[in-house]
C-alpha cells in the first residue's frame, strides 16, 4: 500500500512506527489470511523436443564433473530467477553422457528423480548402487551421500524434484562434498528393495533414511503392472482416473516427508470430473497423449513432456490415448502440517 492510501493521521502515526520496527497489523490482516489460496504458480509446459537439444547442447558444452550437476532448470515464469517449478519445489532435467560421473555430495534437501532415458545410467545412495530405467522412480533421501555415472550408452536424462526451496524457506540447508568423486560400494545392489521392498519387513524395521522410505528405486515395470492391474478389477477414480502413489513400506505413507509422488493411467477417452487441491504439482508424461484443462487453458503434453500444475485451482484432464503420468507435489509436506485440503466438483 502506498503512503496516499491512509488518511493524514494515521500515516503520521505509522510514520512513527516503522523506525523501531513495528507495523499495524489492521492494515495487512486481509493479505496475510487470505479467504482461500491464491497460488502464483503458472501453468506452464516443457516439451520434451524442446528440452532435450538444449540439454545435448548442455553436453557439449560442459562435462557432468565441470557442472557437479548439468541440469536445465524448470524455472515457473512466475517465479523467475528462483529456481522454482511451482511455489514450494525445484526441479530440473539432468543429462549424463558415458562415462561421466555427476560427483558424490549430500545436502539437506531431499530428491526424487523420475528417469527419462537410460541405458547404463546408475545412481549410488548411501553405499548401494541402483541402476536407472526408464520409468523408475529413485529417491535420495535428504542427509544421504549420492553420485550419478552411466556405464552405458547414449545420453541418461532424468527429470529432478527436490525440496530445496521447503528447505530455504526453514533456512535449513546444509551440504557437503565428499573428496572423490565415486562413493564407496558398501551395499549389494537391490539390498533395500530386498530388505524392505517384499511386502515382507524386518520384525523391528527403522528405516535407514529416516522419514523417507527405506526403498530408494521403485521400478517402472512393478509400478506400471501395479496400475495396470487395478484396471482389471476396479473402475476408475472419476476425478484422479486410476492413480497409485509410491509407498513408504514401513507406514504405507508418502516416500519422501516433502515430496509426494504417484503414477496415473488413464484410458483412451477418458475424461476426469473438475478437482482441484492445495498441494503444488508438477506433472511429466511417461506414455501417451493428455490434454489438461486449468481455469479454461487447455495444454496437450505428450511422451516426457513437464508441466508445471498450480494448487487450489480447477482442472480436468482427458486422455486422447492411453496415457501414464508421473505427478509429484508438496502434499506430503501439506499433510504433515495438517494443511492439505481436496474440493471435487460435480462429474459430468
Ligand atoms: C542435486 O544434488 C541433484 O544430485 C540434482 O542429481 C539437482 C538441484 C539443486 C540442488 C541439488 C543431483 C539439484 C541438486
Amino acid at each position: 500500500m502506498t503512503t496516499a492510501e491512509f488518511p493524514k493521521d494515521r500515516q503520521a502515526f505509522y510514520d512513527k512506527l516503522t523506525p523501531g520496527s513495528l507495523a499495524p497489523l489492521w492494515e495487512r490482516l486481509k493479505g496475510l489470511v487470505p479467504p482461500e489460496p491464491r497460488n502464483k504458480t503458472r501453468p506452464f509446459v516443457w516439451p520434451y523436443t524442446e528440452v532435450r537439444p538444449l540439454l545435448l547442447e548442455a553436453g557439449d558444452l560442459l562435462t557432468a564433473e565441470e557442472a557437479e550437476r548439468r541440469v536445465l532448470v524448470f524455472e515457473n515464469p512466475a517465479f523467475e530467477g528462483t529456481s522454482r517449478i511451482n511455489s514450494t519445489l525445484y526441479a530440473g532435467m539432468q543429462l549424463i553422457l558415458p562415462g561421466e560421473t555427476a560427483p558424490a555430495h549430500k545436502h539437506a534437501a531431499g530428491a526424487l528423480r523420475f528417469v527419462l532415458e537410460s541405458n547404463g545410467g546408475y545412481t549410488t545412495v548411501d553405499g548401494e548402487r541402483s541402476e536407472m530405467h526408464r520409468g523408475d522412480v529413485v529417491i535420495t533421501p535428504g542427509g544421504t551421500f549420492h553420485d550419478h555415472g552411466h556405464d552405458g550408452e547414449g545420453p541418461v536424462i532424468w527429470v529432478d524434484a527436490l525440496d530445496v526451496p521447503m528447505v530455504n524457506f526453514f533456512e535449513c540447508g546444509f551440504s557437503e562434498e565428499l573428496p572423490d568423486a565415486q562413493q564407496e560400494i558398501t551395499k549389494k545392489n537391490g539390498h533395500s528393495t530386498a530388505e524392505f521392498g517384499s511386502g515382507m519387513l524386518p520384525l523391528d524395521p527403522v528405516s535407514p533414511f529416516g522419514a523417507n522410505s527405506p526403498v530408494f528405486a521403485y521400478p517402472y515395470a512393478r509400478s506400471r503392472n501395479a496400475l495396470f492391474a487395478l484396471k482389471e478389477s476396479v473402475s476408475p477414480d472419476p476425478y484422479l482416473g486410476y492413480a497409485l502413489r509410491y509407498a513408504n513400506p514401513l507406514d504405507g505413507g508418502w516416500v519422501m516427508p516433502m515430496i509426494a509422488a504417484w503414477l496415473t493411467y488413464l484410458p483412451e477417452g477418458f475424461s476426469t470430473a473438475p478437482y482441484r487441491a492445495t498441494d503444488n504439482q508438477a506433472m511429466v508424461v511417461s506414455e501417451g497423449h493428455v490434454s489438461i484443462e486449468i481455469n479454461g487453458e487447455t495444454f496437450d503434453l505428450g511422451p516426457n513432456d513437464v508441466i508445471a500444475l498450480p494448487g487450489w485451482t480447477w482442472r480436468t484432464m482427458r486422455a486422447s490415448e492411453d496415457a501414464v503420468m508421473f505427478f509429484f507435489s508438496d502434499r506430503s509436506a501439506q499433510e504433515k502440517l495438517g494443511l492439505w485440503k481436496e474440493e471435487r466438483g460435480n462429474v459430468g
